[in-house]
């Protein structure tokens, strides 16, 4: 049986569901996987091509509405992201980051103007975005970024770094939050700015067919047009991080489950002790926990899906999706690995990719214990965060 057979999810689905969810797959199957092992060991992915492949696939943007996007419903969307974080975690970043933070920043708080130059391009896939909020010494509290924009005349001059930026240096347009004297506003910062730079990180052990970088903005000017009018306080950038960070719940599920197909394929096959692994007391108990946590978050991420189209979803709900979905998915990718043995441990397999790509997917778009103190709050009315 198949581990989501036990919980009946396809019954929850709809035709046009299932049919995304494959269309997914099936290019995930022919285009990505072949190439993961190379771009994972390589430490780099072509970007331009991939984001071009997944704008003709129609993911980017797909729950936004007009300006060229779908305007598909939530669990569509959360389905998508499952198949592509199946392959890997970071193709799963570059439409996150492209659809639900760069291009929701554009068009929730953006001018019809903005939403026109930038929207439809990057739908498409011929331009890509990245967002920019996190800083050297502000990755949890982004109230306290240091990232300024200052009036100068009619213009607004910003300076100051932005840390861990995915598709920084590949953008044509970079989504970056800044202290202004009307508190945080978001700019729309195009590359080849001057005074604009974007330089990778290396040596990174987890997602790593992603791009990842620094931004630097020393005295870059921009005019009023550059500046997303709708968009005031540090509620602007939340909110799109609420799109981002709902994508993941279903997408973490995405690489337990190709983690978890992986352990019962290898468990049938494996002979220990002249028996096949899978017939152990001990193997079945495992493949019984997880089977049952996979299952788990995914009606909850079903669930959500469904508030969010309704449209009744909280952050609060959002956080407990990520928080739960993520954590228990990391916890299948490592016994995943304890199934496979010393095999666990190269890239013949998927498992201990997906397990170290969990690293960074339980850090960003907020971390397990901001998540916690979220809940926290919610569950008490005292906030922990400070
Ligand atoms: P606090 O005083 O609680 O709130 C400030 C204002 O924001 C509102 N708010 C939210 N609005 C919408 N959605 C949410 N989730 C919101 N959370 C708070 C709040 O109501 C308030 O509004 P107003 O109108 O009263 O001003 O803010 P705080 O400074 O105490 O911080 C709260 C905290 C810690 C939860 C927040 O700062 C937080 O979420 N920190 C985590 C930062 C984070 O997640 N960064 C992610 C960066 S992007 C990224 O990681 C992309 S990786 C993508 C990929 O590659 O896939
Ligand atoms: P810190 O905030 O310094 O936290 C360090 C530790 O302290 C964590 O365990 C944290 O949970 C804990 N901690 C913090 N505050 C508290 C508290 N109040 N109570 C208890 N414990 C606490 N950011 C962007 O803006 N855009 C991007 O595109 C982006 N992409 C990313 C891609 C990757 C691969 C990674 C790894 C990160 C990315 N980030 C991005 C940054 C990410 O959002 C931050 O790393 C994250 O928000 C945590 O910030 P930090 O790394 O500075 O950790």
């Amino acid at each position: 049986m198949h581990p989501t057979t036990l919980f009946a999810i396809d019954g929850l689905l709809t035709e046009e569901e299932r049919e995304i969810r494959s269309t997914v797959r099936r290019v995930c199957d022919r285009d990505l996987r072949p190439n993961l092992t190379t771009w994972f060991e390589e430490g780099a992915i072509p970007a331009r091509e991939l984001a071009r492949q997944f704008g003709a696939l129609g993911v980017l943007g797909m729950h936004l509405e007009g300006y060229g996007c779908a305007g598909l419903g939530a669990v569509s969307y959360g389905l998508a992201c499952l198949e592509l974080e199946a392959a890997d975690s970071g193709l799963r970043s570059l439409v996150s980051v492209q659809g639900s933070l760069a291009m929701y920043a554009i068009w929730r708080y953006g001018s019809e103007e903005q939403k026109n130059e930038w929207l439809p391009a990057m739908a498409a896939g011929e331009r890509i975005g990245c967002f920019g909020l996190t800083e050297p010494d502000f990755g949890s509290d982004p109230a306290g970024m240091r990232t300024s924009a200052k009036r100068d005349g009619s213009d607004w001059v910003l300076n100051g770094t932005k840390m861990w930026i995915t598709n920084g240096s590949v953008s044509d347009v970079a989504v970056v939050w800044a202290q202004t004297d009307e508190g945080i506003r978001g700019f729309l910062v195009p590359a080849g700015a001057p005074g604009f730079t974007a330089r990778d990180l290396k040596h990174k052990v987890s997602l790593r067919a992603s791009v990842t970088s620094e931004l630097v903005l020393d005295g870059v000017r921009l005019p009023q047009e550059a500046m997303l009018p709708g968009a005031r306080g540090l509620s602007g950038p939340l909110r799109c991080l609420n799109e981002a960070r709902f994508g993941i719940v279903f997408g973490a599920m995405g690489a337990a489950l190709d983690c978890l197909e992986t352990a019962i394929a290898y468990a049938g096959e494996r002979e220990v002790f002249a028996r096949p692994l899978a017939s152990f007391q001990l193997t079945q108990e495992k493949l019984a926990d997880m089977a049952l946590e996979l299952g788990k978050g995914l009606l909850l991420a079903v669930h959500l899906g469904r508030l969010k189209e309704a449209g009744t979803i909280t952050p609060e709900q959002v956080s407990a999706g990520k928080l739960n979905n993520v954590r228990e998915a990391l916890e299948i990718a490592r016994t995943c690995r304890t199934i496979l043995g010393a095999s666990g441990i190269t890239l013949e397999y998927p498992v201990i990719r997906h397990a170290v790509n969990l690293e960074s997917v339980l850090t960003y778009e907020g971390t397990s214990e901001i998540h916690a103190l979220v809940l926290g709050k919610a569950l008490t009315g005292h906030a922990a965060f400070a």
